[in-house]
């Protein structure tokens, strides 16, 4: 999806024109993938423009950078401020906001100890994910051939740049095999995750997620699609998922950030009820949630104004 660029970008503390926000090719993170980032969508509300559980994001922002030992010269508050800033200067109703931190320009070998760490936040017009029909029509997914991260080599539930490496080969080896996403399994050759995702699978009537242990991200619409279910009396649990599970699953739909909530029409060409049920309920919460519809998740609606 090609980027339409807005008026500023904020880096380390000031906010830049779009076309200048550039770095050298000799930067860290870029040779080495050591930098940290974050997804987040801001959406047009009845009163404003307003981000997503923003403060969420800039929490597990940290948290990716605490895994991997980076030191983040900015505290949650003061990117939640800067992200409002973009935001604001984009003049945008709803955007998709771009927040990175990586070791910079200046030091080069394979110790990040004496690299500086930069931080940017960037928003762009994003439009569906995984397409337009991706909450009716669902979705068509392939297991991969690719393994996802073990937490002992790349530590999955940090949102680095090095991770999505993996995310990159499933993603392409699925498209160019006729498929719309990949279904990772983890090294125990459990369920995980897809490559830009997390997966929820009805079994007997219940909703299950693989959880952080599985090697998924921790994902904040995760997260909000458990509350939501909960909330419409859905039984929801984080659970271990065998590939079997997903076979014969009676749902199943994707959810993050970009991708929203999107159903699941088949995985290995196996059909699945789509879009059953608990998926279009919670799809339909959801959208309302985001835009700020339900009194109940007013917290979660980050007004930029
Ligand atoms: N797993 C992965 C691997 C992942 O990248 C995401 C978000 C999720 C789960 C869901 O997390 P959350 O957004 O907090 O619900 N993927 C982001 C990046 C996608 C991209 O193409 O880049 C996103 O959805 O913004």
């Amino acid at each position: 999806m090609p980027i339409t660029p807005t008026p500023k970008i904020w880096m380390n503390g000031e906010l830049v024109a779009w076309e200048d926000a550039k770095i050298h090719v000799l930067t860290h993170s870029l040779h080495y993938g050591t930098g940290v980032f974050e997804g987040i969508r801001a959406y047009e509300t009845a009163t404003g423009p307003a981000v997503f559980r923003l403060t969420d994001h800039m929490v597990r922002l940290q948290n990716s950078a605490k895994i991997i030992g980076m030191d983040l010269p900015y505290g949650v508050e003061d990117l939640v401020e800067a992200t409002k800033d973009v935001v604001r200067e984009s003049g945008l109703p709803s955007a998709y906001i771009r927040p990175i931190a990586y070791y910079g320009y200046g030091e080069m070998g394979l110790s990040t100890l004496p690299c500086s760490i930069d931080v940017a936040i960037a928003c762009w017009p994003w439009g569906a994910y995984l397409g337009d029909d991706a909450m009716t029509k669902g979705v068509r997914l392939k297991t991969s051939s690719w393994t996802r991260l073990d937490h002992n080599t790349m530590p999955p539930a940090a949102k680095t740049t090095g991770n999505y490496v993996n995310s990159t080969l499933a993603k392409v080896e699925a498209l160019k095999g006729g498929y719309d996403e990949a279904l990772l399994l983890n090294p125990q050759g459990m369920v995980s995750e897809c490559t830009g995702e997390n997966v929820f699978v009805a079994r007997h009537g219940k909703l299950l997620s693989p959880p952080l242990s599985a090697g998924a991200l921790e994902g904040i619409t995760q997260d909000s699609v458990m509350t939501i279910a909960r909330d419409l009396g859905i039984d929801v649990a984080l659970s271990e998922l065998a590939r079997s599970d997903v076979y014969i699953a009676e749902e199943m739909f994707l959810c993050g950030t970009a991708a929203e909530v999107s159903a699941v029409n088949s995985v290995d060409d196996r059909d699945i009820p789509c879009p059953g049920p608990m998926t279009t309920a919670i799809g339909e919460t959801y959208h309302r949630a985001i835009r700020g519809e339900v009194d109940r998740y007013k917290d979660w609606v980050e007004h930029v104004d």
